[in-house]
């Protein structure tokens, strides 16, 4: 898989193209909701399942995040929340990816603090057993090709969040729009877009049973954020050993490689120093994922650490590059910009800060 999609990627991302058979052959290969025990899912480690992430992420995160939202946000949300007929319909297909998911939380108005969201689900006037749910979801990965999205929304009879799977064959034209958002400076090898519902029935059946609040997307988003700590450890490898080429080939100075100097070696010291680290941080977070032991506040934590060494690692490898840095047949550049995704998504990481300090101080700095 890692050749295959290396093999694409350069194409893929000059020209914002994400081929959703790439899904299928992840599924082919068992690595989509790797962790899931049943429904033709690998039942495999949390370690396991990050390892995943880090091969895919060190070709490109825009594949890695297609394989997380499909994974850990839909496939997993699915798994712990829904009912037996969701699981029985929903997740032999999606481990196939034969059926692609989305997963739709943030708004236009609402990104950091989705308890706020304002994407409402009520009673349908007039289909019997069917909700009508109205709003705007955006930066939505994989939504201008999923079948199924699972949308988070305010029910309107309780006021709480809830959780709903809207298939998109079943929408009646006009209530359901999914446009790409194009020209995008980073992940350009993945597909971004938004979620428009516009009196969309809904079965009341594709509710999640039980689940309320908040604790719903972000009981998904800790198996995410987790692949995604330790997916930065492969983008960051990638370029270590990109950077580690280019100055042990490159010259200068009485024909001395670049590598021969001692502020390029440091540079190259910090990041294996960080990619080391980050990765023993994220096998030790697994383990204890694995045990049922992992705080979410531990996520955090790689989750912020991991993508943040990463970027500020990369920037600074970059530079080794002079001149070429700039052109994308290095791939430097490329990491660099997905990078700053990553450490934007899934919760920004001031807002990782913030989650941390609340566990340390108990005081509460978001509001
Ligand atoms: P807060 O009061 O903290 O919590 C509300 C309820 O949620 C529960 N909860 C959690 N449950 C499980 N796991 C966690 N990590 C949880 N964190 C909180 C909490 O116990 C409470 O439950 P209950 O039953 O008492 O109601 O809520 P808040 O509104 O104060 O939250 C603040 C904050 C900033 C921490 C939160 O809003 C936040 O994390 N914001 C970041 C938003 C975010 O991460 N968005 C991600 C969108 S999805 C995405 O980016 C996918 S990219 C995918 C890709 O392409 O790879
Ligand atoms: P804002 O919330 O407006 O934040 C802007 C800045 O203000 C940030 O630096 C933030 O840290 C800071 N800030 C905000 N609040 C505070 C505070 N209280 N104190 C201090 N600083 C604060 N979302 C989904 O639901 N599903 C997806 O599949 C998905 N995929 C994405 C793919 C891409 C390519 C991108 C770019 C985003 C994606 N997102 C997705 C959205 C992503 O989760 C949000 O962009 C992210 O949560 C930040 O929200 P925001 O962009 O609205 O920024």
């Amino acid at each position: 898989m890692p050749e295959r999609v290396a093999n694409i990627l350069t194409e893929a991302y000059r020209a914002e193209i994400y081929d959703k058979k790439i899904l299928e052959e992840m599924g082919e290969l068992g690595l989509l909701g790797a962790t899931i025990n049943g429904y033709g899912c690998a039942g495999a480690s949390n370690v396991a399942s990050g390892l995943i992430t880090k091969a895919v992420e060190r070709v490109d995160s825009g594949y890695r995040s297609g394989m997380s939202v499909q994974s850990s946000l839909v496939m997993g949300g699915i798994d712990e929340f829904g009912t037996q007929e969701q699981k029985d319909k929903f997740l032999p297909m999606m481990a196939k990816g034969k059926m692609l998911g989305a997963f739709g939380l943030t708004e236009p108005n609402h990104g950091s603090d989705p308890g706020s969201m304002e994407t409402l689900a009520k009673p349908h006037p007039t289909k019997k057993g069917y909700l009508s749910i109205s709003g705007a979801k955006t930066w939505i990965t994989n939504s201008p090709i999923a079948d199924v999205l699972l949308v988070w929304a305010k029910y309107q009879e309780t006021g709480k969040i809830r959780g709903f799977l809207i298939e998109r064959k079943d929408c009646p034209p006009g209530t359901l729009e999914t446009p790409p958002i194009k020209n995008k400076n980073g992940l350009r090898a993945s597909l971004t877009g938004m979620i428009q519902l516009d009196e969309c029935p809904v079965p009341e059946a594709n509710m999640f049973p039980d689940v309320e609040g908040l604790r719903g997307p972000f009981t998904c988003l800790n198996s995410a954020r987790f692949g995604i700590a330790f997916g930065m450890t492969g983008a960051l490898e990638d370029c270590i050993a990109r950077t580690r080429t280019y100055a042990l080939e490159r010259k200068q100075f009485k024909g001395n490689p670049l590598a021969k100097y001692q502020l390029v070696q440091k540079k190259l010291a910090d990041a294996v120093t960080d990619a080391a680290m980050g990765t023993l941080a994220a096998i030790q977070v697994g383990r204890l994922k694995d045990e049922g032991k992992a705080a979410p506040e531990m996520i955090s934590m790689i989750k912020r650490e991991n993508c943040d060494r990463a970027l500020r690692n990369a920037r600074i490898l970059q530079e080794v590059f002079g001149g070429n840095a700039v052109s994308d047949e290095y791939g430097i550049g490329r990491h660099v910009a997905n990078l700053f995704v990553t450490a934007t998504y899934e919760g920004t990481s001031d807002i990782h800060s913030l989650i941390l300090g609340r566990a340390i101080t108990g005081i509460q700095a978001f509001v």
